[in-house]
């Protein structure tokens, strides 16, 4: 970006970082769990050590744990807590290697200001006040100018409620996050849709007692949501069926009875089949689906051209696997799963994909039964008593009316209203980004590039210079969760339950939590009285007394879990229920969807296919990371350095690539990646696809441990298939070739 006005600048090239530090191991075994921290730790603890409760940033899981800290103040060991229903007393090897993102000497030290003009710009260190000084001065000629609503908060993470607060109290409720348009979108509307609630986090699959999964290009076990993968990992052992449908061999494919290497992007045809054999062979719950579901002949109609034999044309199943699954989970009904996945922004049809999930399961009867889903339950925590916000002229809402279902704000509708040729009537003129590294979570840089150059005023608050900050005018450093409190973690569940999450050791170089920067920028906007609280543990003291507990009590025991107050959670046999949806049943047919003009059933269209020579790039978790956050963790980093590139040993053959070598990719426009990417031949993948975890080809230098290695499958995601009912961004219909690294200079 060297003519643009806002230079991107390395923070690298600024000499604040340390040495690296040397980095400790731990073996990897076959088993989903051999990779968690031990069952009985008793060995792991010295009697002379502190424990502070926490829970975990380093997913979104946010399992509940102990925070060891020895006699000289140093943090030893993160240890799950056994009553916490997230985790059941074990974290996952992110979890336990979450000390690192303290150690990691790379981190963000100083509050940095972006000075000097065109190619001579670079970051300065700053005092806390200079920073918040020119924050709230910017803020204040923003909401001047144009109206605070054109200030928009990016986050994510537990830092971002505390700016959502202040942004609220400022007059803004532009708001937006890659977990909604570039996650788990489609599946709360499609669900939604169909049975009048979201799915949400965590997931409420019972599959403790569940006799037949069924997971569509869900990893779990790569995807290493704690409990789940415990629960899992158990119901195997009692002999759960589970059926894999993934283009990918992948961890939990090789623990299933059937593993349906799908021709990746037909999902749906697959779904309608099933239906169809479902509803043909009379397999369905026929008393729950009379009871409670609406739309039963219009299904039935439908379904009746997707038969198998129609669908093996479009899958590449076989008729025969397609009715033996669809037998296998009618069998287990109505303790079968179709899980819902998570991270299920595809190919732009993903909330159709979505409710043809949805509707398996009401066939099946598995919501609101044991072994299905179960009925959440919350402790609604007490909100603290603060003065109301001021009522936005316009919120996220407004910039997302596009996308009639769209039930957060959408960050690529954000990046939209801040790009110089926007005309509409909810342009956005400035950023505030905690806790999400957006050039790495969502795809089209380039055009993100165009709109971070087009704002007036840019804050990055991080814990580490990832590749974001080095677009922003004031980069922040966050301490890490281990060093600070946050707000309690109350997630629903079987049982409610509550953690506490306070800091271990004191922030380390001139790092502050979250709740200290939003309320000193809020003073210096004149919203003290939004502030009133000299500690964030006030506010939790006052929340925990209010519910019962204090905060004396729950440093003690870190997570408490309380009895249910709602509802059971399974139906009863014939018990009467209705349905938070328009017609009070489970919409088969959905007349919210035919009311605006989409189709109220899933049908199945075509997407594009490869070109002779490319192959579709998909991509997914591996175990001991979290997206591009941990890559340079100086505990993870070792487990697993880089990404490779899972090429199909045909393939291979045919392009003459090795084991191991490394290669360019490029993609349907000509993007060549930037580095090159270590090549696994394996027949665990289709020959049609190659496959790479998330998260890696750092550009920043200054993430010393990382930089440069792996590819970024972000970086080779071009094309983006909007959902026209939701707004999330489909990101598999990108299709990449190899440039062998001697071809390198004539290809570019
Ligand atoms: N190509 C591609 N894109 C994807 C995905 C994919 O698989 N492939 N996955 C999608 C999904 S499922 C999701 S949920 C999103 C996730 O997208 P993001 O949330 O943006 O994920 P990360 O890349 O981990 O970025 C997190 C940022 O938070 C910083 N951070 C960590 N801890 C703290 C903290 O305590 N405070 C603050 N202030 N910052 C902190 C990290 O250093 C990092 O810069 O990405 C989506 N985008
Ligand atoms: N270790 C670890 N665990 C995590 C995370 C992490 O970063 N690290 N992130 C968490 C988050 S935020 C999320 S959203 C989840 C995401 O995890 P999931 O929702 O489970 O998974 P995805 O990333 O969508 O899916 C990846 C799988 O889809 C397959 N796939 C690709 N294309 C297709 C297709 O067309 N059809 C089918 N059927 N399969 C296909 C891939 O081969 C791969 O196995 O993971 C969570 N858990
Ligand atoms: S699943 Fe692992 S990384 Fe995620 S919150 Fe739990 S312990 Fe942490
Ligand atoms: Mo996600």
């Amino acid at each position: 970006m060297g003519t643009t006005r806002r230079q991107f600048i390395k923070i690298s090239a600024l000499g604040l970082g340390g040495a690296t530090v040397a980095a400790s191991s731990y073996g990897l075994g076959d088993s989903f769990l051999s990779v968690f921290d031990p069952v009985d730790k008793s060995h792991l603890v010295n009697a002379n050590f502190k424990r502070y409760p926490t829970y975990c940033e380093v997913c979104f899981w946010k399992c509940a744990g102990w925070t060891y800290v020895d006699e000289d103040g140093e943090i030893t060991k993160l240890i799950g807590n056994d009553n916490d229903p997230h985790c059941y007393g074990r974290l996952c090897p992110r979890g336990t290697g979450g000390v690192g993102m303290y150690q990691d000497e790379d981190r963000l030290k100083t509050p940095l200001i972006r000075t000097g003009e065109g190619d001579q710009q670079t970051f300065r260190e700053a005092t806390w006040e200079e920073a918040f000084d020119l924050i709230a001065s910017k803020m204040k000629s923003v909401k001047e100018n144009y109206g605070a609503e054109t200030f928009a908060l990016l986050k994510h993470g537990s830092s971002g409620k505390q700016f959502e607060h202040l942004f609220q109290a400022y007059g803004s409720d532009t708001v937006g996050e890659p977990a909604y348009a570039q996650c788990r979108g489609p599946r709360e509307t499609g669900f939604a849709l169909t049975f009048g609630s979201w799915v949400g986090s965590p997931e409420p699959t019972d599959i403790r007692d569940c006799k037949c999964m069924v997971l569509i290009g869900s990893h779990l076990g790569e995807n290493m949501h704690n409990s789940q993968v415990q629960e899992m990992s158990d119901a195997i052992d009692k002999g759960i069926s589970i059926i894999t449908v993934d283009p990918r061999f992948s961890t939990v494919a090789s623990k299933s009875k059937y593993w349906m290497p799908i021709k990746p992007s037909t999902d749906i045809a697959l779904l309608l089949a099933w239906m169809n054999v479902i509803i043909n062979e009379e397999l369905y719950d026929k008393k729950y689906v009379e009871k409670y579901t609406y739309g039963l002949d219009e299904l039935r109609k439908h379904v009746q051209q997707y038969t198998p034999e129609w669908a093996y044309g479009v899958t590449t199943l076989k008729p025969d696997l397609i009715r033996k699954t669809a037998r296998e989970m009618a069998q287990a009904a109505p303790s079968v799963i179709i899980h819902p996945g998570r991270h299920v922004t595809w190919y732009g049809d993903d909330t159709q994909r979505e409710r043809a999930m949805a509707i398996l399961n009401a066939l099946l009867g598995s919501w609101g039964r044991r072994g299905g889903f179960y009925f959440k339950e919350k402790l609604k925590l007490p909100k603290y008593p603060l003065p109301k916000y001021e009522h936005p002229k316009w919120t996220w809402k407004d910039l997302g009316s596009k996308y009639p279902l769209a039930q957060m704000g959408l960050t690529n509708e954000i990046i939209n209203s801040s790009l110089p040729e926007y005309d509409g009537d909810y342009p956005v003129k400035a950023w505030f980004v905690s806790g999400t590294n957006l050039v790495a979570a969502i795809p089209n840089k380039a055009e993100i590039e165009r709109a971070i150059d087009n704002l007036e005023f840019m804050v990055v608050v991080d814990t580490m210079p990832m590749d974001i900050t080095g677009y922003a005018d004031v980069v922040l450093p966050e301490c890490t969760y281990l060093e600070r409190y946050d707000d309690i973690r109350s997630a629903t569940n079987r049982e409610p339950s509550i953690a506490l999450r306070m800091p271990a050791v004191p922030p380390k170089y001139n790092s502050k939590p979250s709740w200290w920067m939003a309320k000193q920028i809020g003073e210096r906007l004149g919203l003290q009285e939004y502030f009133p609280y000299e500690d964030y543990a006030e506010v939790l003291d006052w929340q925990l007394k209010e519910i019962g507990s204090s905060l004396e009590e729950m440093k003690k025991i870190g997570v408490k879990n309380f009895p249910r107050k709602g509802r059971s959670l399974y139906l009863a046999e014939d018990e009467d229920y209705t349905f938070p949806t328009p017609s009070g049943k489970i919409e088969l047919f959905s007349t919210r969807l035919e009311q605006l003009g989409f189709d109220p059933m899933p049908k199945y269209t075509a997407h594009p296919e490869p070109d002779q020579n490319f192959y579709r790039l998909i991509y997914g978790r591996a175990p001991m990371h979290t997206f591009s956050r941990t890559a340079n963790n100086p505990n993870l980093v070792d487990l697993m350095p880089e990404n490779t590139c899972w090429i199909n040993p045909k393939v291979a053959k045919q392009w003459e690539i090795e084991p191991g070598e490394e290669i360019f990719l490029k993609n349907q426009i000509g993007k060549v990646s930037q580095f090159p990417i270590k090549v696994r031949v394996t027949e665990r993948i289709r020959w049609d696809s190659i496959y790479m975890v998330h998260g890696f080809g750092h550009q920043e230098k200054a993430l010393k441990n990382t930089f440069g290695k792996g590819v970024s499958d972000t970086e080779m995601i071009s094309e983006v298939m909007i959902d026209p009912i939701m707004g999330g961004t489909g990101m598999r219909g990108n299709f990449v070739t190899f440039i062998k690294k001697e071809n390198l200079t004539a290809e570019i």
